[in-house]
């Protein structure tokens, strides 16, 4: 609901900070981890960043009425299907506004019609070419969607855009920006960046790819394109002194942005993406890298993946922003699984691949039985399965130590596949679900309540089961989750494949608050998804997690100490 009135006061033109603060104020409740009736009810939503007095009033508002009386007046002015208007790529709020007072047009419909019949280009500041340019974002809308792309396939097609663009002469840097560059687990389009002298053969090459279905602009400083996967990517191109501000300008977040902005004009700097501007004599400072423009604000350096405006500017201020954990300090991977399963590999062979991205241990959690899709072991194949554990772990030297374990499933009823005394002999019990997630909250919860209980299990893999891009999670209360978590020390996953990246960000973020221990794993199935690992890291660091959060930084000795230990 917020979301729709920061729109449709973006429509009617209304001020700047009013808009911002819907905006915030809906992105805040996006990410909370709780109900939000539950934190109204002890009294505590103001407490959620960005929800100030005025604001708790509205949400208190629809949480008894369902209703908000502010949006029905606001909707008498701005009709509220104006705000879909905004998907159309090229078409602004002001624009929609625009459109709406004087051909008095509603719907993507009949704005279409109009634009068919000529009567947009006869409006103040239009012209035929602004006219087909909004013809072409309706049809790309209505080609693609506007859905957003997931991490697993915007991160290889803009690596692979990357090494193309590196290739041609007068390159001097290329990366990616936007919220891939913040490792957002899903983005709405692909922004790259480079730094070349003259942007005219790179703007050329860029829109000549064969990838390309369809241009959308082609100009000396921005490009955009739509692939023929669907994904649109915009380039934008500068010169390589002013490769600092431009990399921060477009890797945003917006919100970030707007504080960095704001922190500027105190200093009597204005900020965009090609330099500082005293405002005293209009003179240019040059940012040749992202460190420069942080200085120039007095702040230390903040990593992309923090740049989403949750609290990493006062941190920054505070100098006390987390340190962040870094793929280097992983040292193992506790989910890992082989062909005695529905893996690709011998124990053996992965326990190599692992060993070559530099780990130190590899945990193999094979299915169990009742998950028959995946081959899961019987009982029999288990212990038969501990020989061929034992042998890879001899034949890896002394090195690197090959984990026995399992992941099991739990069950419907949540009972789990294995007894207890089963699970006692293994090194490590991963449980997880894998079928009937849409239970409802009262049969799921204590489902996955009593598994976190059970003292012989370890881990939860992948604890909400979602999928990217469009999986819903289980119906839990993700806080009694992490509650019981922390209290039965029991290790939430943050599963690294890029469709799972489950727990997500947010969550990260709620569980370290809440004493939960964390693990990163790849949930590997052959070697490849080792080189997931990084997806996983950077859930973790968007989390805010530290070293210490996540137990992969353990050594083997701590690890299987802390297995030992019975929490009961
Ligand atoms: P996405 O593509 O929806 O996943 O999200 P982003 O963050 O990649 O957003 P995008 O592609 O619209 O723009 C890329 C970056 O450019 C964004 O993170 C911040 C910057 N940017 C874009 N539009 C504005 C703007 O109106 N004001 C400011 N300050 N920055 C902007
Ligand atoms: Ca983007
Ligand atoms: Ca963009
Ligand atoms: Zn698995």
């Amino acid at each position: 609901m917020f979301e729709r009135v920061a729109a449709m006061l973006s429509i009617r033109g209304d001020q700047f900070h009013r808009i911002l603060a819907y905006q915030r104020a809906a992105e805040n409740i996006r990410e909370l981890s709780r109900d939000l009736r539950q934190i109204d009810e002890e009294g505590a939503l103001t407490s959620i960043p960005s929800i100030g007095a005025a604001l708790e009033l509205k949400i208190q508002e629809m949480l008894s009425t369902g209703r908000l009386d502010f949006y029905e007046k606001l909707s008498e002015d701005i009709p509220p299907s104006l705000v879909d208007m905004l998907r159309i790529e090229g078409l602004g709020p002001k624009r929609v506004g625009q459109i709406y007072k004087s051909l008095n047009i509603e719907t993507i419909d009949e704005l279409a019609q109009a634009a068919a019949e000529g009567r947009l280009s006869t409006l103040p500041g239009m012209g035929a070419k602004s006219e087909a340019k909004i013809i072409a974002g309706i049809e790309a809308l209505a080609r693609h969607g506007d859905e957003r792309t997931p991490l697993a396939i915007a991160w290889p097609t803009a690596q692979s855009m990357l090494d193309d663009l590196r290739e041609l002469p007068g390159v001097e840097k290329a990366a990616v920006g936007g919220s891939l560059r913040r490792m957002r687990e899903t983005t709405g389009d692909i922004d790259l960046l480079v730094a070349a002298v003259d942007s005219q053969p790179v703007m050329d090459f860029f829109v000549n790819q064969e990838r390309v279905e369809s241009i959308l602009g082609h100009g000396p400083t921005k490009s955009s394109v739509v692939l023929l996967n669907g994904i649109q990517v915009d380039l934008r191109v500068l010169p390589v002194e002013r490769w600092g501000t431009l990399l921060s300008y477009f890797t945003g977040s917006k919100q970030h942005n707007i504080r960095l902005r704001e922190l500027a004009l105190k200093q009597g700097l204005s900020l965009n993406e090609h330099a500082f501007i005293r405002s005293a004599d209009q003179a240019e400072m040059l940012c040749s890298d992202e460190e420069s423009v942080y200085e120039i604000l007095d702040l230390p350096y903040i990593p992309p993946v923090l740049r989403e405006d949750r609290g990493e500017i006062e941190a920054a201020m505070a100098g006390e922003l987390p340190q962040l954990i870094q793929q280097s300090d992983i040292q193992m991977d506790l989910h890992v699984h082989s062909t005695w399963s529905d893996g690709h590999l011998s124990i053996l062979d992965m326990a190599r691949a692992a060993q070559r991205r530099g780990l130190r241990c590899i945990a193999i959690t094979d299915h169990s039985v009742s998950l028959g899709i995946a081959n899961g072991l019987s009982v029999e194949k288990l212990y038969e399965q501990k020989h061929e554990v034992s042998a890879a772990n001899e034949a890896m030297g002394e090195n690197f130590t090959v984990l026995h374990g399992s992941e099991i499933e739990i069950r419907a009823d949540g009972s789990l596949d294995f007894p207890d005394d089963i699970l006692a002999d293994l090194d490590i019990v991963i449980a997880s679900i894998h079928s009937s997630l849409r239970q409802a909250r009262e049969v799921i919860m204590p489902r996955l309540l009593k598994a976190i209980e059970n003292p012989y299990v370890d881990i939860i893999a992948h604890p909400t089961g979602r999928l990217l891009p469009d999986r819903a999670p289980m119906d839990l209360d993700i806080d009694a989750v992490f509650n019981a978590a922390a209290k039965w020390g029991t290790i939430l996953e943050i599963n690294a494949n890029p469709h799972r990246l489950d727990l997500r960000d947010s969550h990260v973020r709620r569980a370290k608050e809440l004493g939960v221990k964390l693990t990163i794993n790849t949930d590997a199935h052959l070697e490849e998804h080792f080189d997931f690992m990084h997806y996983g890291i950077a859930t973790a660091q968007r989390g805010w997690a530290s070293p210490a959060d996540v137990i992969n930084t353990w050594t083997v000795d701590d690890l299987l100490t802390y297995l030992k230990e019975d929490p009961a």
